[in-house]
């Protein structure tokens, strides 16, 4: 059934989390949920398997964490470890390890990976000028140093990328470069660091790239795009303080590159959770399941061709999986390259881009709290929204309906359905009576479709579609029973009844076993009604997973319905922090300089209503307004069209300026000007009288 049966093992990492902030949504969505997805099921299909995550502990964004809560960066990463560990966790997010980067096997392994290329002689060892904090007394590096990016004009871009056209840069090719720190404009200052030399890899990574045509077009596209654009030399190397010591002479100061050590990172947890002699303690702190330790050691799952290996990542990490690593492991020698690197686009939420610092997310510690034991809601809506093509919208609406009309509807209505009757008419016995119906091969043969299609789909990095068709099977399951109507039935043919019921518990039994790698919780708990015990996924399909005579368990409920009050509460909660954020955002310099009583005087602003108004031709943000001001009717051009629809504003008082000197737009004379006051997120509404009154009524 599988398709690559060529692999032996799989080594599944996810990318390593910056523990400089709790885990929320997007990252579930786009990395993992899916990874989690992948896993569950090769375990299911009896495969060997490792999944391995952990907390990328260096890099410049802890220190600037820890720089702004005046504590040191290893407080910042034990506090974030352990939020974002416990998080996955409680989300059943399946990793064997979640190691750490700040952990001693991560500095030996990311510090002897260095040595063995710097000793092949593949650096390149280069003195180069860097910009340099003299205030702060510091090289200023990636997110130290923001400027202008040249290639889109963000003049928030970082030393090390642009977040707004994701372009990568380097500080020197920011326009306009300040330090992150103090604020200052940096100096140049020489500094010797150490270079990989891209441009000369370059061959070796195309034919890689181009072996792997069959990698999703987002991150194949991208990675053509780079190499198109010819690869530059990259410093693997950094004048900081936080992070693993650069291991060679005359380094000293230096620390390497968090985009060096933190892929390391997957080969250290690799080797802590495949050593036997790990003490308990360590074993706790990199949440190590005991269950899922592996037999064979740490470079099986690298060095071995016979080793598939499959990095789940967000887009803003592909360049780096796909080409910065890889080319490490190639100078290296000995390791196996992915096989694989399903990337996902963003998750925004409600609209809006998510964000940690303008507090636009839903967090998963605080969900957990909030929705205790619905786990399984929120991995089903991650999943069906994933942005696995192009991005994609949370909304509270959307999880609200999605946990009601389907889950709840679909598949919980149908468990609950067969379940409940099993134990009304049969005392909770699995019956058999009279021989299976046309309809009864029809319905089982087109559940034996299920498994592989699910499988096919998931073996394709393609889990929505996986998951709805594993909702399409508890729909067969739901009109089955919807139209052999066993309630009526019981009445006249008893016999017809077992039967049906016994259908319907097979599907019941099915669903179970295919739940088990999106819904693990909930897979759990039906499994445990049926009575089945945990069935591997080569069970699914048949149509006796429960023989007649088998006694089920109490029926409980799958789902609950989630009512508007608590989805009301939720979508408060973010427009509170949008308010707060565009509370914060106002600020008093930005105040204009005085102005006379007489400058006041002279503008004519009046109460008036408009009248008609229409789109303005070819044009995006213009509106034609035809408004009586109470002198006169007049026409006003206002670039509102983007807030407001035409017909919802026909009839509504505004304030107007009169004599504003009218002006043509678009071939229409403006005469005057619509007031309007303007939110900090944007956002505009009229300025108008609470009440109606006169037209030409002034204002002053
Ligand atoms: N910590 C970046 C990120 O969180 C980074 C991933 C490392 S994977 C080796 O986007
Ligand atoms: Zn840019």
């Amino acid at each position: 059934m599988l398709g690559n049966d060529k692999f032996k093992r799989y080594t599944v990492t996810a990318a390593l989390p910056y523990t400089n902030g709790p885990v929320h949504i997007g990252h579930l969505a786009g990395v993992y949920i899916p990874a989690d997805i992948y896993v569950r099921f090769l375990r299911s299909t009896g495969k060997d398997v490792i999944f391995v995550c952990g907390s990328d502990e260096h890099g410049v964004p802890i220190t600037l964490k820890a720089r702004k809560e005046g504590v040191d960066p290893q407080q910042v990463v034990d506090k974030y470890h352990k939020i974002i560990g416990d998080s996955f966790r409680d989300f059943g997010v399946s990793f064997n390890i979640y190691h750490r980067t700040s952990s001693p096997t991560h500095h030996e392994t990311a510090s002897g990976f260095f040595r063995t290329l710097y000793d092949k002689g593949v650096f390149d060892e280069e003195e180069t000028e860097q910009y340099y904090d003299e205030k702060a007394g510091q090289f200023l590096a990636d997110r130290y140093i923001v400027g202008t990016c040249p290639k889109c004009g963000n003049e928030e871009a970082y030393g090390d990328q642009c977040e707004k056209c994701g372009t990568s840069l380097s500080p020197t090719e920011l326009i306009n470069p300040h330090s992150t720190l103090s604020g200052a404009q940096p100096i140049l200052k020489k500094t010797r660091n150490w270079f990989l030399p891209l441009d000369k890899m370059q061959p070796q990574i195309e034919a890689y790239i181009d072996s792997h045509k069959e990698w999703k077009p987002n991150v194949y596209g991208q990675c053509k795009s780079w190499l198109s654009g010819g690869l530059n030399p990259r410093a693997m190397t950094r004048d900081l303080d936080w992070g693993v010591k650069v291991p060679v002479e005359g380094a000293d100061g230096k620390v390497l590159y968090v985009w060096f050590d933190a892929p390391i990172g997957y080969i250290s947890g690799t080797k802590d959770l495949c050593n036997q002699q790990l003490g308990a303690e360590k074993k706790s702190e990199y949440y190590l399941n005991e269950e899922l330790r592996p037999t064979e050691s740490w470079e099986k799952y690298w060095y071995d061709k016979e080793t598939k290996l499959v990095h789940f990542i967000g887009k803003d990490n592909i360049v780096f999986h796909c080409i910065i690593f890889p080319a490490m492991l190639m100078a290296h020698g000995q390791f196996t390259l992915a096989d694989n690197v399903p990337a996902n686009e963003f998750l925004n939420l409600e609209g809006d881009k998510i964000s940690t610092s303008r507090n636009w997310a839903v967090w998963l510690h605080e969900y957990l709290h909030e929705f205790p034991g619905k786990q399984d809601v929120l991995r089903y809506v991650l999943t069906s929204t994933a942005p696995e093509t192009k991005d994609n919208d949370f909304t509270w609406r959307d999880f609200q309906a999605r946990n009601n009309n389907e889950l709840v509807a679909i598949f919980g209505n149908f468990v609950n359905r067969v379940l409940v009757l099993s134990h009304k008419y049969f005392g909770g016995k699995v019956m058999m009576g009279s021989p299976f119906t046309e309809t009864d091969q029809k319905v089982m043969e087109e559940m034996k479709l299920y498994p592989a299609k699910i499988a096919a789909s998931i073996e394709q990095y393609r889990f929505r579609e996986a998951l709805s068709e594993f909702m399409n099977l508890a729909r067969l399951g739901n009109k089955y029973l919807a139209d052999e109507e066993p309630w009526k039935l019981i009445k006249t043919d008893e016999d017809r009844v077992k039967t049906v019921l016994n259908v319907g518990l097979q599907i019941a039994a099915n669903l179970a076993v295919l739940a088990g790698p999106f819904l693990p919780f909930s897979a759990k708990k039906l499994a445990d009604m049926l009575n089945m015990g945990t069935q591997t996924w080569d069970k699914a399909g048949s149509t006796d997973i429960l023989s007649a005579g088998h006694q089920l368990n109490e029926a409980a409920l799958l789902f609950e319905k989630i009512e508007d009050s608590l989805i009301e509460e939720q979508i408060k909660k973010l427009t509170d922090s949008k308010a707060a954020n565009a509370q914060a955002a106002i600020k008093p310099e930005d105040a204009k300089p005085n102005v006379n009583f007489d400058q006041f005087a002279s503008m004519d602003i009046r109460v008036g209503t408009i009248l008609e108004a229409e789109k303005v031709a070819k044009t995006k943000k213009l509106l034609k307004l035809k408004i009586d001001t109470g002198l006169d009717q007049r026409t006003i051009v206002s670039g509102i069209a983007e807030y407001f629809e035409p017909e919802q504003i026909i009839g509504k008082q505004v304030s107007v300026l009169i004599n504003l000197e009218p002006r043509e737009i678009k071939g229409i004379l403006s005469q005057g000007m619509i007031l309007m006051a303007e939110n900090s997120d944007g956002n505009l509404s009229f300025v108008a009288p609470p009440a109606a009154i006169n037209n030409g009524s002034v204002i002053r």
